[in-house]
């Protein structure tokens, strides 16, 4: 496999300057009609109102839904963020099922519906920050992925949770770039336990638009963006860390754990402050994206100076 170039994945100012460049060139008519399609009061993208207080438990503001659902890193559809709505749109999200297997001694393929039925949405507001340093605050709805580890019953071998995306190149344009398929991410047994992990099925009151991972995504606030991977299909509890999507393609650059830290720089640029969607200035990053008292215990004993 060819390694991809760093400069093909991030940082996102390449993209933008480069559509600029396509603008600057003459794709203007093309570029009205695509922001045209997806303005706010659209049928697409109603202009929803954020669910009240419109805060996050910080006091920061709720981020807009049309941004949440039209700044999305998404690579099994494109390396453009504001082209992955218009690309997914078509997404079949139903019928839908994830098999959960591996070390359990219930081994359990679940209908969407079914989990849904089963497992009540809560509501949960959370910080996202993307190791690229923007971020967003998003009402998610979902269940905790605790609940439904403890129906299959983990076996005492099992350490990890691997969790794998559809991929399906029929539907997913992104064929031709050598990434290696489906997406992976995985997490300890203990944080996959913690009471923030969440797999969430909607946004804003709303279901899950395929460009944000419908039907079913998981969500880890305290750990950068690609660790909550997307339209899950399946989940193992396995023995073993697994090769997650990102580890695979650039190991000295993305790590398994991941965990927000703004002293651990990027090998390109600093995690020390990241830009809010909607804000004008950087504001400061915080350890664990400020959920550092829920979490630190998960940490005792590891050095998190090298933290990947
Ligand atoms: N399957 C899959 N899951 C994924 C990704 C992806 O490209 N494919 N991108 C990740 C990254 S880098 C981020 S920041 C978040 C973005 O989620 P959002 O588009 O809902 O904001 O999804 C994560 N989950
Ligand atoms: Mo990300």
């Amino acid at each position: 496999m060819r390694k991809i170039k760093s400069s093909e994945i991030t940082p996102e100012h390449l993209y933008l300057s480069r559509r600029r460049f396509l603008i600057s060139a003459g794709a203007l008519v093309a570029s009205t009609m695509l922001f045209g399609a997806c303005r706010p009061g659209s049928p697409e993208t109603p202009d929803l109102q954020p669910p009240s207080p419109g805060t996050d438990e910080l006091g920061d503001k709720i981020t807009p839904y049309k941004d949440i659902t039209h700044y999305n890193n998404f690579y099994e559809f494109s390396l453009q963020k504001e082209d992955v709505a218009d690309l997914a749109k078509n997404f079949k999200t139903s019928p839908w099922t994830v098999t959960v297997g591996g070390l359990v001694r219930q081994p359990q393929t679940f209908d969407i519906d079914d989990l849904r039925r089963r497992f009540p949405a809560e509501e949960r507001i959370y910080r996202l920050r993307c190791v690229e340093a923007w971020s967003m605050v998003i009402p998610w709805e979902g269940f905790p992925l605790a609940k439904l580890l403890e129906m299959v019953e983990p076996k005492a071998e099992a350490k990890y949770v691997r969790f794998e995306s559809l991929y399906d190149p029929k539907q997913m344009p992104m064929r031709d770039i050598p990434f290696e398929w489906p997406y992976v991410e995985g997490l300890r047994l203990d944080e996959a336990r913690h009471n923030l992990t969440l797999l969430a099925t909607g946004i804003y009151g709303k279901s899950l638009l395929p460009q944000n991972g419908a039907p079913l995504r998981l969500v880890v606030p305290w750990k950068y963006g690609y660790k909550s991977i997307k339209s899950i299909v399946k989940i193992d509890l396995v023995a073993e860390m697994p090769l997650s999507f990102w580890v695979k393609q650039s190991a000295e650059e993305y790590g398994f754990y991941a965990n927000i830290n703004p002293e651990v720089p990027h090998p390109r640029w600093s995690q020390a402050s990241e830009r809010r969607i909607g804000e004008a200035k950087r504001r400061a990053t915080l350890l664990f994206n400020s959920y550092d008292k829920e979490v630190t215990n998960l940490y005792q004993g590891m050095d998190l100076s090298n933290f990947f």
